[in-house]
């Protein structure tokens, strides 16, 4: 999965990414983007990994983020380009200032604007392209698609114009595919992050109005900490007062805050998390670990992961004790989940 850091020239989207992923910022790098992982840390795995001492050791989900070039306030006339390096992005974060005392509401709001902006300059292309092909000799039935395309087009253009996410039109799967190659900004999965200049209190309730899942953390303060010997930063956390639990809560928040979960599979060989969507039957996910298992599924033996704990973490005793079930193609994967896929190769 690759995350977008995105939001205006300046609002902390460099920082954010050193922070999360621990790779400077390249300047060369800036007009394209750059890409660095971080693993999802994850205490079941890391439990599980002490018991079973895997012999080819211990693989985390892990996000990509993506730093972009900030949008400019008043140039405006390369944010559109600006924000094209995001068309492969599975979900945006957007990263607002809060450590210069402007108005956060605000601020997500006119970014909002601009993803909006940017969506419909792509949109309206495409439907003045539409419509001078219907001017042209096209076999009927091409000129038929073209219209329902148009049709579909033409109502997220009214949408964006009306200053709304396309989101809100629940689009029909017809709808959906046919303008899945245009890749819209709004209707990528999208989180807020405060870069916070303090720790203190909970969000503003009018940014928390615009984006109820928002999250935050004092950047700057966690990386000065994060140089500090354990003792000291004990010290100055109590001190300065900060109560967010840090990176790994983030990317913790930023992972299941895009609708992704993992499942686990697990032994002396090698203990692995597998990310996968939220909802995701075992069929789909499977193939995750590799599109044969997909392919020839046969079932999945699957251990939910607060049952595997109580079992000391030994399948046998799940089996005797009927917690490891025998799960077809439809079974909805949950997060914990432990799994060992049966497939025909
Ligand atoms: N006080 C304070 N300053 C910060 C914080 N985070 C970032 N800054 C400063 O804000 C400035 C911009 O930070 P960057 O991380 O480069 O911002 P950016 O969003 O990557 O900027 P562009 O790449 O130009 O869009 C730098 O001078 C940072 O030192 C913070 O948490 N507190
Ligand atoms: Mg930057």
């Amino acid at each position: 999965m690759k995350i977008g850091l995105v939001g205006f020239s300046g609002s902390g989207k460099s920082t954010v990414f050193q922070w999360l992923t621990g790779e400077a910022p390249d300047p060369s790098k800036v007009q394209q983007g750059q890409v660095a992982m971080a693993d999802l840390p994850d205490e079941r795995l890391d439990k599980m990994s002490v018991f079973f001492k895997p012999k080819k050791g211990t693989k985390h989900a892990a996000i990509a983020f993506l730093d972009t070039p900030g949008l400019m306030v008043d140039e405006r006339k390369d944010n559109a380009r600006r924000l094209g390096i995001l068309r492969e992005a599975n979900g945006l974060l957007v990263v607002l200032d809060g450590f210069s005392g402007g108005n956060l509401a605000e601020q997500l709001a006119k970014f909002r604007e601009e993803l909006i902006y940017a969506d419909l300059e792509i949109i309206t292309n495409r439907i003045d392209k539409l419509i001078s092909q219907q001017k042209k000799t096209k076999p009927a039935k091409e000129k038929e698609l073209d219209l329902a395309e148009l049709e579909s087009l033409k109502k997220i253009q009214a949408a964006l114009e009306a200053g709304q996410s396309p989101r809100s039109l629940s689009l029909r799967s017809e709808e959906e595919k046919l303008i899945r190659s245009m890749q819209l900004l709004t209707l990528k999965p999208e989180m807020v992050f405060v870069n916070r200049g303090d720790a203190q209190g909970p969000l503003p309730a009018d940014l928390l109005a615009l984006a109820p899942k928002a999250i935050g953390a004092p950047v700057q303060l966690e990386k000065e900490l994060a140089e500090l010997d354990e003792e000291s930063r004990a010290v100055f956390a109590a001190e300065l007062g900060i109560t967010s639990s840090g990176r790994g809560q983030t990317i913790h928040d930023i992972f299941y805050g895009m609708g992704r979960i993992v499942f686990f599979t697990v032994g002396e060989d090698e203990c692995r998390a597998w990310a996968i969507d939220k909802d995701t039957p075992a069929v789909e996910a499977s193939g995750a670990i590799h599109t044969d298992l997909s392919k020839g599924f046969v079932r999945a033996n699957v251990m939910g992961y607060p049952d595997f704990l109580a079992a000391g973490y030994e399948e046998k005793h799940c089996k005797t004790g009927g917690t490891l079930r025998q799960e077809s193609k439809e079974y909805i994967v949950k997060d914990g989940d432990i799994m060992h896929i049966l497939a025909n190769r």
